[in-house]
């Protein structure tokens, strides 16, 4: 069995985030997908999110392309999540190129094209556009 991790904040989810779990899971036969905490995410990231950490986590796992969903606290966790979960494949969007070659003495590491027209933060400014009808 190959396992294939994955990390991100999947906030407002959207078709951008399906492509990547879709083609990430079809890379093996697990994906195991590490989710960022509130407290990760506004800490380390400065984001915001509309959905908590448990709203967030329950859309991914009804996903059709995703085994598991663990929490990510922080930037170091990746080398101990790919011996505790005997990670093969590690996956992220090109936005990430290179950012985590240190991880190739660990397990394959692999980066995905985005889907680029779609993003959390376009969705974000569109809605917050003034709508005349
Ligand atoms: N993604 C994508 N296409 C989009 C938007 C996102 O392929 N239009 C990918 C990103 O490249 C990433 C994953 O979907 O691989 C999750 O995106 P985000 O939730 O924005 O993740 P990010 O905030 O970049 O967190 O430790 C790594 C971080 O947790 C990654």
């Amino acid at each position: 069995m190959k396992r294939v991790i994955t990390y991100g904040t999947f906030d407002l989810l959207h078709y951008g985030h399906i492509n990547l779990l879709k083609r990430a899971k079809y890379l093996g036969d697990y994906l195991v997908v590490v989710l960022s905490t509130d407290e990760f995410n506004w800490i380390e990231k400065r984001k915001k999110c509309y959905f908590t950490y448990e709203e967030r986590k329950s859309l991914l796992e009804a996903i059709r392309y995703v085994d598991l969903v663990i929490p990510e606290k922080n930037w170091e966790q990746k080398n101990t999540d790919i011996l505790e979960y005997h990670i093969d494949t590690f996956v992220m969007g090109n936005d990430w190129e290179g950012e985590f070659d240190f991880l190739k003495n660990l397990c394959e590491v692999i980066y995905l094209p985005r889907t680029e027209e779609i993003s959390t933060t376009k969705i974000k400014s569109d809605l917050n556009k003034e709508i005349i009808y």
